[in-house]
């Protein structure tokens, strides 16, 4: 029967991790994954993570199970972070998953199971697990117009106008923030019209927050989650991937937000059913490195530090590479990288360019130019800026 299966198109982000493994070159420069790199190329262990698992090995006593909705300590700590106070808490089901990935996959899920013919609107581009998890479900997905190429910004206009299409009955994806894989996030004027389009249409808005305090702190990248969970019903997916730089740990956070308490007691029953239908238990140890964090002051001043210290490095990388670039080219064609947020900066290069990248000088990016900022340091930001120039940018 094995032999009726066919190949699956590769992961073209983790495709270029290996290309770049296997490339000789000892000048190479990965800006591919998104995955946080210090000045060295590592990826560090936060400070409050080790001593939360220092504290975790002494303290726990057993391994036993714990519940389909995980340890309720991760969501009591990780919804206040994320919600504030715009949502009464008995309001919000939540339930730990293995990743922000695991969140997304439920997510979608819960929409089907809600409203079976509903078209999830993406935006144009996303992350491109979006469209194949959804495509995996057999889901309708429609997608909305949300970069302008030329601008290298949010075309809000075309972003409302295609939402504006959207019927009762649709979910519509929306990244909380440092938008993956373009870095543009709309200001919060448009984040309003669309909450606003949004509720008057009748769909649910889906937030995919994966890079919490990667632009401009906890609070600011929270803002547009809050007003849209405060105005009525969304689901929010959220990811300790990044922000606690647990990757491999798998922690993160499915959260439905509903409009009274006894809605939102039966969004939780629904939620631990299909924690139960896809794993039954979630992994523990990430979210338990979390609610440890957030539990203790001392930790969770270090670790809100830590963290703040990766957001200005990487925005110290995006100024310099903007300032190069405004030296090299006598222009400031190049100061959208100090607009955009986060991890994540699209060129605007095209395909033949970014190759050219890669073959003349070793740098890897995504096809469609996307750069990890924090794959660089001092020493590869100006490469990066004399490629970009040669290349013709
Ligand atoms: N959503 C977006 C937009 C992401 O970039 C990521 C990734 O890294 C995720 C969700 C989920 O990440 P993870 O499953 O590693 O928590
Ligand atoms: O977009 C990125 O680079 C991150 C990491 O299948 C990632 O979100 C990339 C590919 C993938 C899972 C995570």
């Amino acid at each position: 029967m094995l032999d009726q299966l066919k190949d699956q198109p590769a992961d073209k982000i983790l495709s270029l991790m290996a290309a770049f493994r296997a490339d000789p070159r000892p000048e190479k420069i990965d800006l591919g994954v998104g995955v946080y790199k210090d000045a060295e190329g590592r990826t560090p262990v936060m400070r409050a993570v080790r001593e939360a698992e220092k504290r975790i090995w002494d303290g726990e006593t057993t391994k036993t199970y714990t519940a389909l909705a995980g340890d309720p300590a991760f969501a009591d700590a990780l919804v206040p972070l994320i919600l504030g106070p715009s949502v009464p808490r008995a309001q919000v089901a939540a339930v730990a998953t293995p990743g922000g990935t695991g969140a997304v996959r439920q997510g979608f899920e819960l929409i089907r199971m809600m409203s079976p013919g509903a078209t999830v609107w993406v935006p144009e581009p996303t992350w491109p697990n979006h469209l194949s998890i959804l495509r995996h479900l057999g889901m309708t997905v429609r997608g909305y117009r949300y970069f302008d190429e030329a601008t290298l910004a949010v075309d809000a206009d075309g972003m409302l106008a295609d939402l504006g299409g959207v019927q009762a009955g649709d979910a519509v994806l929306l990244h909380g923030c440092c938008h993956n894989p373009t870095g543009a996030d709309p200001d919060p004027a448009t984040w309003s019209k669309v909450a606003d389009l949004l509720r008057s249409r009748g769909a649910l808005p889906f937030i995919d927050l994966a890079y919490l305090g990667f632009g401009d702190s906890l609070e600011l990248d929270a803002a547009a989650t809050r007003m849209i969970a405060g105005s009525g019903e969304c689901l929010i997916a959220a990811s300790c991937s990044k922000n606690f730089g647990i990757y491999r740990e798998r922690t993160g956070l499915l959260m439905a937000v509903a409009g009274d308490e006894a809605t939102a007691k039966v969004a939780q029953g629904n939620l631990a059913h299909l924690n139960r239908q896809n794993f039954s238990f979630p992994p523990d140890h990430g979210a338990r490195i979390v609610s440890t964090i957030l539990g203790d002051e001392g930790l969770r001043a270090d670790w809100e530090a830590e963290l703040e210290e990766i957001r200005t490095g990487m925005l110290t990388l995006r100024e310099g590479l903007a300032a190069e670039l405004r030296r090299l080219t006598n222009s400031d064609r190049f100061d959208f990288l100090t607009r955009h947020k986060g991890m994540f900066s699209r060129l605007g290069a095209s395909p033949e360019q970014v190759e050219a990248m890669r073959r003349d000088h070793g740098i890897y990016m995504v096809g469609d130019s996307r750069i990890n900022v924090a794959g660089l340091n001092a020493r590869t930001m100006p490469i990066l800026a004399q490629a970009m120039v040669a290349a013709g940018l």
